[in-house]
């Protein structure tokens, strides 16, 4: 993971910005090299409003002098900037590694168009080698692990599902105070297929599989930056 490949990936997606734009700001060290350098921008008298995906980024932008709204005042966004975990050559994505896609699910396709930032180290043949992250409601959250591993099973995805806590045994809560199980499949063959079944379990909010979401990743490298489309 290179700080300067995430960085070079943010400049090049400033390229997309123009005044005016209604922005999705994303969540993560990638979305955060995007988020500083349009607070520049936006210093040097850039129009943009922004709709952040998590409080972390909403801190940030405030911070940064970034005018902000919401999707309830904004329901239509022009770009949503934001990192991923791992990204596959069809823009189907795993995020969340964060805690925070629910809400960058929910800004991405409130979005014309989504566009991914990330280093080479994210791009794969195969998702699944990053842990999957699933949302769900912490009621009955045990028997829904086990539907969760039951389901996944039938797409080919075998692996400990582990609840995400702190460093002590304290459950991580989302920014919508849900739980996150990290499913450790190694490989997820039907990336499309495993993302239907998991979000039909009752008690899942939604998993960390984008799929036909993404419609650009810049992939920053050490010289400048690639594009995926
Ligand atoms: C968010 O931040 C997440 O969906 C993803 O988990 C993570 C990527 O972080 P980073 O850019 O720090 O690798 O985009």
């Amino acid at each position: 993971m290179s700080d300067a490949q995430k960085r070079h990936a943010a400049i090049r997606a400033l390229d997309f910005v123009e005044g005016g734009m209604k922005l999705g700001l994303g969540t993560g060290s990638t979305a955060e090299h995007f988020v500083r350098l349009l607070g520049e921008r936006v210093a040097e008298g850039l129009n943009v409003v922004g709709v952040p995906t998590s409080e972390r980024t909403a801190a940030l932008a405030e911070e940064l002098g970034i005018p902000l709204t919401n999707l309830d005042e904004t329901p239509e966004l022009d770009i949503t900037f934001d990192g991923a975990d791992e990204l596959d050559s069809q823009l189907r994505l795993i995020k969340g590694g964060g805690g925070a896609l629910l809400r960058e699910k929910i800004v991405a396709t409130a979005s014309k168009r989504m566009i991914v930032l990330a280093d080479t180290s994210k791009v794969v043949k195969t998702l699944g080698k990053f842990p999957l992250p699933v949302e769900v409601i912490p009621f009955g959250s045990r028997v829904t692990a086990m539907k969760i591993a039951e389901t996944a099973r039938a797409f080919g995805c075998e692996g400990p599902i582990e609840p995400r806590d702190d460093d002590y045994d304290v459950p991580f809560l989302t920014d919508s105070e849900n739980f996150i199980y990290d499913c450790q499949f190694g490989a997820i063959p039907d990336p499309d297929g495993l993302s239907r079944a998991l979000n039909l379990i009752p008690g899942v909010v939604d998993n960390g599989l984008f799929i036909s979401i993404a419609s650009l990743a810049i992939v920053g490298t050490d010289k400048g930056a690639d594009l995926i489309e």
